[in-house]
């Protein structure tokens, strides 16, 4: 039994290390949606909403979110008794398009509060089976292919097991062929392209096709399947997709069109815990490999996808880096490692996301809130 009383919303401003560039914009100061719920007995729980600052990704923003959760989300959510956690993405989806990133915050916080009622990890409410995970990084697109190898030589050295080079046109074969050469050919080097390209402009992808990839990432529209489908036949890299990825349905899609052969999990992309599960199980059975997207989250969303990157089919170190990479102190306690060797710790022996939230640190850097219980 699951009941919800209140639901917090908070938004926090924290500044990057470093701006993150992607072929559609930069980022430099992250506005992050956090979501405290209440449930019986006074337990709480946290949940990160992905959606950045602007819809250069996915059409939702940090904007679009609060109004979804406030409006729509928590009165569907609060004051209902659920028999789980997986009874919610179903009830959300009842007459309630899209807004999936909306949806998962609340959702993903309800999973985490479950398993902290339980006394038990996230992980294993979960269904995860491993108690440490490999990682890797995602390097934003940088000024010369001189300066993206000074980043790629450093982070293979720092231990990450996948080094994801962004890209854009102008921005790609020169730059991923300067990584190739200096870090010889076992590197596990991959590209991402956030929608860069279309069919017509696709070549600079054949010539990536030379470099031993493990996967090119999204290459064409974010919400495309059929051209991709297309373009994997005219490559022999495997195409990653992310941004088209939206529900199980769609990864069955991809499956049958033949549009990709590797999926790239966020669960706030597919409305929450109980899709990316759907999501993992559909490909586990096709032979299909996934791994853990990132959205550049706080120590909350990162303790979600450690979480779920620790379920069986997670078999590519995921684009989930120490909360060292992102920020000079990060809202949990403790910040996320990871060690030489690119593994990050699953806290399996602490109840629900194994972090705590550092109350002080939230309160310092929230720029608004808004307390949302029934009437
Ligand atoms: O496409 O995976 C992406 C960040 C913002 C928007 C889109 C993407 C990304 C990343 C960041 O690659 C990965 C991370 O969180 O480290
Ligand atoms: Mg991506």
């Amino acid at each position: 039994m699951l009941r919800i009383a209140s639901l917090t919303l908070r938004e926090i401003s924290l500044t990057l290390k470093e701006p993150f560039q992607i072929s559609s914009g930069t980022t430099t100061q992250r506005r992050i949606l956090l979501v405290e719920i209440e449930g019986a007995a006074g337990a709480r729980a946290w949940g990160e909403c992905t959606a950045g600052e602007i819809p250069n990704y996915g059409p939702e923003t940090i904007d679009t979110a609060w109004i979804a959760i406030r409006d729509w989300v928590a009165p569907r959510v609060l004051g209902h008794t659920w028999g789980g956690p997986e009874e919610i993405q179903p009830a959300l989806e009842i007459n309630f398009r899209g807004h999936n990133m909306a949806k998962a915050a609340v959702e993903m916080a309800a999973w985490a509060l479950a398993a902290e009622m339980e006394g038990i990890s996230l992980s294993e409410k979960l269904g995860g089976t491993r108690d440490r995970i490999r990682v890797g990084i995602s390097l934003g697109i940088q000024k010369s292919p001189a300066a993206l190898v000074e980043k790629a030589r450093a982070a293979l050295d720092r231990g990450y097991r996948k080094i994801k080079i962004k890209i854009k046109p102008g921005a790609d074969v020169a730059y991923v062929r300067a990584v190739r050469k200096a870090l010889g050919s076992d590197a596990p080097l991959m590209a991402d392209a956030n929608n860069a390209y279309t069919l017509e402009t696709a070549e600079s992808l054949e010539e990536l096709d030379d470099l031993g990839l493990m996967m090119i990432e999204q290459p064409l529209a974010w919400d495309d399947l059929l051209r991709h489908a297309e373009l994997q036949k005219r490559l022999q890299t495997p195409i990653c997709l992310d941004e088209s990825i939206t529900s199980a349905d769609r990864a069955e899609d991809m499956i049958a069109l033949g549009a990709g052969k590797i999926i790239n999990i966020k669960p706030g992309r597919v409305g929450g815990f109980l899709q990316s599960i759907a999501i993992h199980d559909v490909c586990a059975a096709h032979g299909i490999p996934v791994w853990c997207g990132g959205m550049l989250e706080s120590g909350v969303g990162r303790a979600h996808n450690v979480a779920l990157a620790s379920l069986p089919n997670f078999t590519v170190p995921g684009d989930i880096s120490p909360s060292e990479r992102y920020w000079d102190e990060d809202i949990v306690d403790p910040e996320w490692t990871m060690d030489r060797e690119g593994w990050i710790e699953v806290p399996v022996e602490k109840p629900g996301i194994g972090v705590a939230v550092d109350q002080e640190h939230v309160e310092d850097v929230t720029v608004r809130r808004e307390i949302i219980r029934l009437q």
